[in-house]
This record gives structure tokens, C-alpha cells and sequence, in this order.
């Protein structure tokens, strides 16, 4: 049986552990093969790092795209993250037209901000086309700022959480993991509705107190994995809370710079084995 075969759309940026350098190690961790497809090239990520550079991959993304299909590459999964241009999101949204079939899952991670603020490269068409393609997804994993911005809501405008996730299911024909939700003090997780069962159902860790960046792509990676092993979508959040929080716990301890994203390579271990 050939193992699991993930699409990755996301950038690649060199430093700061986000996206690809995160999605790549944690996806192979798992015992799936990630076939990334870079949207742009940057020197490093945008939250924290001045004077980033920042290579438009979009002229490139079909021509990746066509060079698969003649290869009838199939994939298991298809997952996408941070994009580089307004035209590139019709660019992924095709890409999911063209090559899903019955079974693949599709994974949208909504990147658009965080902390109540739009992320620099993110413009309100970038925005707009995001809720476009976030209509294809099996699964997103918004956090908060980007559920607000899914919705058409102003920041801190969100209703309860479980409300929230039913709200963007889009009638229950999508399944919610909405990250950076605290269900009482001293915790965090996500809330997560499954368009399977039809019930929203919140998983929660001890939170760890700092801020860390790339962490959203930590989660969205480790549940990407988790889904295509055939766990259920509240186990998969569970581990990828865990793993997130391990994370968090390890980086803090060694006090890293924000910037520089998780700690997460010495961690990979406990995502190994988990697969057929
Ligand atoms: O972690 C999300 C992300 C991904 N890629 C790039 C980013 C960010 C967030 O700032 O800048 C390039």
C-alpha cells in the first residue's frame, strides 16, 4: 500500500519556521509524503523580520500544476496556507477543481492575520478571495482573526465559540477547527465542529504564556497528517493541541526570539509512528 500523498501550497520562507519549513518535516514525520508547491520565496516570514525578501511564485504555479496532471499524479490530500497574490487563489482554487477526486480531503488554512490584525502581504482582495476558496475546503483552521474575517465581522465581534464554528460550517457541509480558543482560564485549544457528526466539540491543553509565531502552521500541518491517517477530526485536533503545546513549552524554556517560530525539530518523534 503506498504511503499517504499530500499537495502543500504554501510559501517557503528560509527563516522563522513557518509554512513550508514546518509543514514539509512535520507531514514526512508522519509517515506522508508532502509534495510542496511553493507560492513564493521569501528570505524570511513577515510577522517580526524588516527588509524581507519576496519572490511571486504565481507565474510558476501552473506550470507545476500542469507538469503533475501529465504525470496523473493523484493526491490524498490537498493543503493550502499562505499565498502570495490575489491571482494565485484562483490559481489553488483550480488546482482543487483539477485534481480532487472522491476521497482526497481538502484542507484550507485561511491565512490572513492574527491578533486582530491582517497580515502585511494580505490585501482586501487576497481577503475576499480567501473566503472564495475556503468554500472548496473539506476542513479550515481559522483562528480567531481570520473567523472574524471569514464571517464579515468586525475583531472581538465573534460569537460564542461553538456558535462561530457552526456558523462557518456553511450548513454543517464543512468542518471548523477554530485554533486560539480558551474554554476557561489557564487553558487553550481549538473548537472544532465535524461536518460528519454535526457537533461542535472543544479540545484544550494548559497554556503556555508567550507568544509564538508559526504555531497556526504547527497545528494546521499536524492535523493535515492526523485527518489523512484516518483519525477523527477531534483526535486529530487533540494532537495537534498536544503538539503545539509541547512546543510552546520546550520554546519557552529556551526563551527563542518570537520571530524565530517553535522549537519543533527535536519533537518530531512523537508524530512518528503513528501511520498504517
Ligand atoms: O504563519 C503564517 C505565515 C506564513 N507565511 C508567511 C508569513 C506568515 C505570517 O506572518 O509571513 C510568509
Amino acid at each position: 500500500m503506498p504511503i499517504p500523498r499530500i499537495a502543500a501550497i504554501h510559501d517557503l520562507s528560509g527563516f522563522g519556521r513557518c509554512s513550508l519549513t514546518v509543514a514539509l518535516p512535520i507531514l514526512s514525520a508522519m509517515g506522508t509524503q508532502c509534495c510542496p508547491l511553493p507560492t513564493a520565496f521569501l528570505s524570511t516570514h513577515t510577522g517580526g523580520f524588516q527588509g524581507f525578501t519576496f519572490l511571486d511564485m504565481t507565474n510558476e504555479m501552473p506550470k507545476v500544476a500542469a507538469h503533475w496532471k501529465s504525470l496523473n499524479l493523484q493526491f490524498d490530500a490537498i493543503y493550502s496556507g499562505f499565498l502570495g497574490s490575489v491571482r494565485q487563489i484562483g490559481l489553488v482554487e483550480k488546482f482543487i477543481r483539477d485534481f480532487r477526486q472522491p476521497g482526497t480531503l481538502t484542507v484550507v488554512d485561511p491565512v490572513m492575520g492574527d491578533h486582530g490584525e491582517v497580515y502585511r502581504t494580505y490585501t482586501p482582495d487576497m481577503c475576499a478571495g480567501m473566503v472564495r476558496l475556503a468554500r472548496l475546503a473539506d476542513v479550515i483552521t481559522p483562528n480567531l482573526t481570520e473567523a472574524a474575517l471569514l464571517l464579515g465581522l468586525p475583531f472581538g465581534a465573534l460569537p460564542s465559540p461553538g456558535e462561530t464554528v457552526e456558523r462557518l460550517s456553511l450548513g454543517g457541509r464543512r468542518s471548523v477547527v477554530l485554533t486560539g480558543v480558551s474554554m476557561s482560564p489557564g487553558m487553550t485549544g481549538a473548537m472544532c465542529f465535524d461536518a460528519k457528526t454535526g457537533r461542535a466539540e472543544a479540545v484544550q491543553t494548559d497554556y503556555i504564556a508567550h507568544e509564538f509565531h508559526g504555531t497556526g502552521d504547527v497545528f494546521a500541518s499536524v492535523l493535515t497528517g492526523a485527518l489523512v491517517q484516518g483519525r477523527k477530526l477531534t483526535d486529530a485536533a487533540m494532537l495537534s493541541a498536544k503538539f503545539v503545546r509541547a512546543c510552546a513549552e520546550r520554546t519557552a524554556a529556551a526563551d527563542l526570539p518570537m520571530r524565530e517560530g517553535v522549537e519543533f525539530e527535536p519533537l518530531l518523534g512523537y508524530l512518528t509512528g503513528g501511520t498504517r
